[in-house]
């Protein structure tokens, strides 16, 4: 404790004064977060009143993509400023992020600023580039959660995730802006709070179990995709029919006696087995009754959906239990949307009440998209608007007049040259996205701005590695420009181009490459992506 506030102090007497009052940040970034499950994006589904605070008194970003839809690979693209290829950390299954390559953090560490990580890291080594870090170990767990400290000790902290995290990102700033060197302006700061919600298993906080119970949510129009046209698309394992697992993802667990072994099941007892025996009374309570009246209705020997597509599903049984889980899984995820939305209120709030938010920019995101039943799938990494899209909102500090939406296509890779500029740190050239700064400018745009924002990017560059891997998605690259898409999925048993037209067809559910007179068009889309391969230096092309 001592130590670090005279490092502070230290520090603070060399910044020179127009440094102190360089704009804090503060990341917040969730796990799985889709757009479709924000109000401030899309009014079917819940109420998030206060991540509608940060886009109704900032920006909205409309178009807001990731470089490869998984987690581990977007984080690294997120602090390198650079594409999976040439961060190194391409695939969740194998990788391991190599710490001592160049950071955006390290770089705001180099330009006086404090750094801070919380939460989920997910990238197996330690962090590198933050003066304080708590991390979940790998995908972390809902409730009681174990942390892994700088000391390399770990330690249960009890509560709900979500609670506990944030608990402690306003622990640590609380010590940061009251640090013994107040009187002389404390250090700039980042913080970075990594959210485990709402990743699957989609667990709810015990004082929201009951929520959303009452809702029934409309099936969005492709549910019952067949995938005709779509290859890679109708070889996966992510329908919520066939591949949501019975207990461990819709939660239908009375006791090992009287509950079906599933593949998950062990895993889901594993989970519920963190709750105090107390809370564990809570969480049956209301899954209990729920899982009891389903064993009666459906029995205990039914397959819950048999191994075919569900678009094939036409029995009215199966109809009714396919739309069930649909239901079980919206509700739950709902839920687990609502304490993010409590607790970022509380970040929010504690801003505010501290003054802070005029010098701070806050950024809100996920590390990517996720299917809401859209082609009748859960998870994500397909490069599909759902999952190829993350939501982005953030606060501006002041000076940054832009309010409203923002329509320029924004990637991942963008947010470590936009941090760095902010900071009035130098952008090394290496790094491969742009900053946003010049978007967020309003009317303090310069010139400069201007032209950047008239030679904004045309087209985003994605590129998606884990395969063979749970869910089955095939290895893909591809570009997206404002209208098309053209992706290629490639390797082990799938080699196939597809084309959409994003205007005609919002769902993409045809595939129009080869198709004739698209000649034209996927030549000028083939030669723009291979114009961006060889711009990324993206050697598998
Ligand atoms: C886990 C999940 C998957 C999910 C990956 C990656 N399975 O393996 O459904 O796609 O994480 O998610 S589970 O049985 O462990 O829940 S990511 O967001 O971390 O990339
Ligand atoms: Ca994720």
């Amino acid at each position: 404790m001592k130590r670090h506030a005279s490092l502070l102090f230290l520090a603070s007497i060399q910044l020179p004064a127009w440094a102190q009052q360089r704009p804090n940040i503060v990341y917040i970034m969730t796990d799985d977060h889709t757009a479709q499950m924000m109000s401030c994006y899309d009014h079917r589904f819940v109420e998030t009143p206060n991540l509608d605070r940060i886009a109704a008194d900032g920006v909205r970003f409309t178009r807001s993509f990731v470089a490869n839809s998984l987690s581990g690979p977007s984080r690294a693209c997120m602090i390198t400023g650079k594409h999976s290829h040439k961060n190194g950390f391409t695939n969740n299954e194998h990788g391991i992020f190599d710490g001592s390559q160049q950071t955006m953090p390290k770089l705001l560490q180099a330009a006086g600023y404090e750094t801070a990580l919380i939460g989920k890291w997910h990238l197996v080594s330690k962090p590198t580039g933050f003066d304080h870090w708590e991390i979940l170990p790998g995908q972390g767990d809902y409730y009681n959660p174990t942390f892994i400290h700088m000391d390399g000790s770990q330690a249960v902290d009890s509560g709900y995730v979500t609670r506990v995290i944030t608990d402690k990102a306003l622990d640590w700033m609380e010590h940061h802006v009251t640090a013994p060197n107040s009187a002389e302006g404390y250090k700039p700061f980042a913080l970075f709070v990594h959210h485990k919600a709402c990743h699957r298993a989609w667990l709810p906080a015990l004082e929201d179990l009951r929520l959303y119970e009452d809702r029934t949510f409309p099936l969005p129009p492709e549910f019952h995709d067949d995938y005709a046209t779509r290859e890679a698309a109708a070889k996966t394992e992510m329908e919520i029919g066939k591949d949501m697992d019975i207990v461990y993802d819709t939660k239908m667990f009375v006791s090992p006696q009287e509950t079906p072994r599933t593949r998950l099941s062990g895993s889901y007892q594993n989970m519920i087995g963190r709750l105090s025996k107390e809370e564990r009374k809570r969480y049956d309570d209301f899954y209990v009754p729920l899982s009891r009246a389903f064993y009666e209705k459906w029995g205990t020997d039914y397959n819950f959906l048999p191994k075919q597509p569900q678009s094939s599903i036409s029995g009215s049984r199966d109809a009714e239990l396919l739309e069930w889980k649909y239901q079980r899984y919206m509700r739950d995820y709902a839920k687990v949307v609502h304490e993010l939305d409590v607790q970022v209120g509380r970040v929010l709030d504690y801003l505010r009440d501290h003054n802070l938010l005029d010098n701070t920019l806050v950024v809100y995101t996920s590390d990517q998209g996720f299917y809401m039943g859209e082609h009748g799938w859960f998870d994500k990494r397909f490069m599909y608007e759902e999952s190829l899209s993350t939501p982005l909102i953030m606060h501006l500090p002041a000076g940054y007049e832009r309010r409203g939406d923002i329509n320029e296509m924004v990637q991942n890779i963008d947010y470590a040259p936009t941090f760095l500029e902010l900071a009035g740190a130098p952008v090394p050239n290496d790094i491969q996205g742009v900053s946003l700064l010049p978007l967020l400018k309003g009317k303090a745009a310069t010139k400069a701005d201007k032209q950047a924002i008239k030679h904004w990017r045309d087209a985003v560059y994605y590129h998606y590695y884990e395969y063979p891997a749970e869910h089955d998605v095939r290895r893909h690259y591809g570009i997206r420009t404002d209208r098309y898409k053209l992706i290629h999925f490639y390797g082990h048993d799938v080699n196939q181009w597809e084309l959409f037209d994003l205007k005609n067809d919002p769902h993409e559910l045809h595939n129009l490459y080869g198709q004739p007179g698209m000649e034209q068009l996927q030549r000028t889309l083939h030669r723009r992506l291979e114009q961006l391969q060889i711009q990324y230096d993206d050697p598998q092309r």
